[in-house]
Formats: structure tokens, sequence, C-alpha cells
């Protein structure tokens, strides 16, 4: 059985989750118009990731008996000054992920609701690895100077990139 406050709470987060996978499916965008399809498979992988957060939190909701809200999805970015703009913003936007998360947990611990708090360790965790490797890819993309062959390097790379849906 969820608090009322945690059930709005645990909506709102995965209200995040969604936009967050908006947000990434808005920069692969921008690179898909700049021909840099392995920097948009990049953000496409990470929409899928963004994807998977929020499912995890909707099935969550359900089973503890709760009710599932979708709110309406904020509108993403759409207008992005440089591609080592998309990086800081992707890397600024995880930062706050985080704090929401945290913000969560604190409710959970207020509310010493120690089943919700075992469920957002996962986000906990996880919100570490979202942060290193976005701040990793803009560290990949401020040595290049985000232009030129470098560039085209770097796009070679996030080509690879792949989604694996966590253990659950
Ligand atoms: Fe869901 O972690 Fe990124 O936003």
């Amino acid at each position: 059985m969820l608090s009322n406050k945690l059930q709005s709470e645990l909506n709102k987060q995965m209200n995040n989750e969604f936009f967050s996978e908006y947000e990434y499916l808005s920069m692969a965008a921008y690179f898909h118009g700049m021909n840099l399809d392995g920097m948009a498979n990049y953000f496409h992988v990470q929409a899928q990731e963004e994807h998977f957060h929020a499912m995890k939190i909707f099935h969550y909701i359900i089973d503890k008996g709760g009710k599932v809200e979708l709110q309406q999805i904020a509108k993403p970015d759409v207008d992005f000054a440089s591609p080592i703009t998309v990086f800081e913003k992707a890397l600024e936007h995880e930062k706050k992920v985080t704090k929401s998360i945290n913000d969560l947990m604190d409710v959970a611990i207020k509310e010493n609701d120690h089943a919700v708090n075992s469920f957002l360790k996962w986000y906990v965790d996880e919100q570490v690895e979202e942060e290193a490797s976005a701040s990793k890819a803009l560290g990949k993309m401020q040595l290049i100077g985000g232009k030129g062959e470098g560039l085209l390097m770097l796009d070679q790379e996030f080509a690879q990139r792949t989604f694996v849906a966590p253990a659950a």
C-alpha cells in the first residue's frame, strides 16, 4: 500500500523519466538533421533507457496496488546551439534527475516506507552511472572541440552503442 504522497511522487518521477525519453529523442533528431547518425544513435539508446526507467516505476505502482496516473509530457528542448551544447544539456539534465530521485528517496525515508526505499536504491545507483556516462561523452566532445574530423570519429564510436535492458 502506497501513501497518497508517495503514489503522487512516484507518478511524478515516472513523468520525469518519460520527459527524459522525449528530451533525448529530441537530441537524436538534432543529430539526424546534421547527418551524424552515430550521435543520434547514442541518444536513441539513452531514450530507450529512459523508457525502461519510466516503465519500471509504472509496474511498481501497479504491483503496490497503486494508481498509475499518466500526465502530460512537457515539450523538450528543440533548438540546440551546437553538438557540444547537446552533451552539456544532457549532463545538466541527468544532474536534475539525480536531484529528483534523491528528493523522492527523502520522502520514502520520512514516511518510513522500506519497500519504496529499497525500490529507489536501484535509481540512486543508476544515476551514478547516468551522470558518469553523460560526463564521459561530454568530455570526449570537449577533447575534440565538438567539430571537424574528431566529430566524425566520435560519431562512429557512438554508432556502436546498444541498449541492453538492465536486470529488472
Ligand atoms: Fe532516468 O536516468 Fe537519465 O534521466
